[in-house]
């Protein structure tokens, strides 16, 4: 199996984050995801603009910015201005009336341009868009809060993205509920990565190395 896992630091534990980023690095993390919510676009509010530089600053690791909010193309520019070339921000296109214009700001800044996918959002609503991004961030559960079941009526759209995905090049990645069997299920037939929350890394004793060891040996 190729593919790349994400941190999901929503889950972390805020006591030591900078303890917590070191032991996720020594388990060779490929990137760390930051959720940031408004409270309206989800209801819920989970990392910050700030929590976000935190992280920045303390790794050389990408990082990977799903924005659950309203209207981004408001607010990415802050986002922007935080981050550094190579680092991905996905928005979700039902949340802005012209998502390919917050994209080109996403582009322009030489940052990885993606789009995150509800479950409830079919594949024809967001197909010209998977022209010019380059990566999907396909989501098994209602974003907004960790913690939740996998919705099995996603499994036909992740057969349709994989097909897609081939033709067009872009990155498919899984968040939600992404536990040991999806991982590897999913992974044998080519998901290119998986956010780690609750379901596999932050649960029991915490020790990320040794499942991140796990894993990377799949
Ligand atoms: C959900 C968010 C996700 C979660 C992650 C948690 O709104 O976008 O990134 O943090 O899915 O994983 P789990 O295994 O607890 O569902
Ligand atoms: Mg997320």
């Amino acid at each position: 199996m190729n593919c790349k896992f994400m941190a999901s630091m929503m889950c972390a534990n805020y006591g030591n984050l900078e303890n917590e980023v070191r032991r996720l690095e020594e388990g060779n993390i490929d990137s760390f995801h930051i959720d940031i919510m408004d409270g309206r676009y989800v209801p819920n509010f989970a990392m910050s603009l700030n929590d976000m530089s935190y992280i920045a600053r303390a790794t050389d690791k990408p990082l990977d910015v799903h924005l659950m909010v309203e209207h981004p193309n408001n607010t990415v520019g802050l986002f922007i201005n935080q981050l550094r070339a190579g680092d991905t921000i996905y928005i979700h296109p039902e949340a802005e009336y012209h998502p390919s214009t917050t994209l080109q700001k996403i582009i322009d800044a030489d940052m990885i341009p993606g789009i995150a996918i509800n479950p409830g959002t079919s594949v024809e609503t967001i197909y010209e868009m998977l022209r010019i991004v380059k990566r999907v961030l396909v989501m098994t559960v209602n974003p907004g809060n960790a913690g939740q079941m996998f919705m099995p009526y996603v499994d036909n759209k992740i057969e349709k993205l994989l097909e897609l995905r081939d033709e067009m090049g872009f990155e498919l990645i899984w968040d939600g509920a992404c536990s040991m069997d999806k991982i590897i299920k999913y992974g044998e037939k080519g998901m290119d990565g998986f956010v780690l929350g609750t379901s596999v890394l932050f649960k029991g004793d915490r020790d990320y190395v040794a499942t991140l060891e796990k894993l990377h040996k799949l």
